[in-house]
């Protein structure tokens, strides 16, 4: 534990990016050299504890729910009045950036310190939630913890294990009582999220902030292809079934029908794993990811269909077998439009340009949005370096946000008023 967890006993923006920068080392990452902290792990635990420390100083209560969220809540003027809900992850990607995720939770923090500093109460309370699986890094599945809050995860999906074999069940979770962290609609009365841009958007044009208008729709498919294990010395080529140079032509015919596209489709092959594994034997068996993303859902749908179509071309010539599993399909998700004007407003209020934009990046936000109205505010990120130990984001900009999501609530606070 970090003696008192005021880093550089700061406040506002300056003192969310310290605590991001404080919880992107040990105990707080299980790598050594950079940042992996993924659902249920040593480190996760370490940092919900740390976590729970700054939400009691901020003056809220503290829970951990049934999918192993942390959650804060700090009443409005009447105890038990609706909540907004400002949230972002905990977890990480492998050697990730520091500030995917947490930085959303510590500008939350940071909101509520600052009306609890003022003794300001609201016609709504306002909650936190640190979400423990957003990025799907440890277990085959992405966003679980924001799905069982939004009550969209179906149980069977909990039957998981990570790459160590250790069962969901088994990593601190009781299965039959997740669902039970599902929050009902008439609870809550919106979701905002504060997150990097992850994107070069903002910064090419000397913006700090921007209103998100919506979250591009995800295909997430796990494919696996079987050929036939055998001596690389003694096989001639024509009678080889290999399983990796048929994966090799898969990877780059995906590739080509985004590029081919020509819009801001995008396809992605982040995990590939060969097998048996070993410099003198033909693979037999590879198994890779392929992530498909749009902001329009018939262009994802069309594209995925060509890319499947093409794999299944690839294999038949070359006498390959070919699974493809649906991991994950999340729709496109609008950002509510009172809710964006609101942001535009507090934008405006707090002297920053006003600037819309979509997120080709996936957040908790767009499961949040099947049980209530959503609003994201995106802050500029270096190079929009992200998924990287390069990602960098400038204290004097988490300061805007601050000023920006304190701007949100007050005009929130208004509108629930009148
Ligand atoms: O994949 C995403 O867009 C998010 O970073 N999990
Ligand atoms: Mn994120
Ligand atoms: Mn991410």
């Amino acid at each position: 534990m970090v003696a008192n967890g005021n880093p550089a006993d700061a406040s506002g923006g300056a003192r969310a990016v310290a605590r991001c920068d404080l919880l992107g080392v040990p105990p707080f990452s299980d790598m050594e050299g950079g940042l992996y902290r993924g659902y249920l792990s040593p480190a996760y635990w370490a940092a919900q504890d740390q976590l729970a420390q700054w939400f009691e100083q901020a003056g809220m209560a503290v829970r951990r729910d049934e999918a192993a969220n942390l959650v804060g809540r700090y009443e409005g003027a009447k105890p038990g009045a609706k909540a907004l809900i400002i949230g972002s992850h905990l977890d990480s990607v492998r050697d990730g950036g520091f500030y995917d995720g947490p930085l959303g939770i510590m500008l939350g923090v940071e909101c509520v310190a600052a009306l609890d500093k003022a003794g300001t109460r609201l016609p709504f309370a306002i909650e936190i939630y640190a979400f423990g699986d957003e990025e799907g890094s440890r277990f085959p599945a992405a966003m679980l913890t924001s799905r069982a809050v939004a009550g969209t995860l179906q149980s069977d999906e909990l039957a998981i294990a990570d790459a160590d074999g250790i069962m969901l069940a088994d990593a601190g979770v009781d299965p039959a009582h997740y669902m039970d962290a599902g929050r009902s609609a008439d609870e809550i009365i919106a979701y905002l999220e504060a997150h990097i841009e992850q994107g070069p958007v903002l910064e090419a044009e000397g913006l700090a902030l921007g209103t998100v208008t919506g979250i591009a729709a995800q295909l997430r498919y796990r494919v696996s292809v079987s050929g036939m294990a055998g001596h690389a010395g003694t096989t001639a080529m024509r009678l080889r079934r290999d399983a990796l140079a048929g994966a090799a032509a898969m990877v780059l015919a995906a590739e080509q029908v985004a590029r081919d596209d020509n819009s801001d489709l995008v396809a992605t092959v982040g995990m590939l794993d060969v097998r048996p594994g070993a410099p003198n034997v033909i693979p037999g068996a590879v198994t890779f990811t392929i992530d498909i993303r749009s902001g329009d859902k018939t262009r994802r749908d069309r594209a995925a269909d060509a890319i499947l179509a093409r794999l299944a071309e690839i294999a038949a010539v070359r006498e390959l077998g070919l699974e493809s599993t649906l991991v994950h399909d999340l729709p496109p998700s609008p950002c509510d439009p009172a809710l964006m004007e609101l942001m535009d407003a507090a934008l405006e209020g707090a002297g920053q340009p006003v600037r819309r934009l979509v997120s080709g990046a996936g957040h908790d936000a767009m499961n949040m949005a099947a049980i209530c109205p959503t609003a994201m505010l995106f802050i500029r990120c270096r190079n929009g370096i992200s998924h990287n130990p390069a990602e960098h984001v400038e204290p004097a900009d988490a300061e805007a946000a601050l000023s920006v999501m304190l701007g949100f609530i007050q005009r929130l606070g208004e509108s629930v008023a009148d």
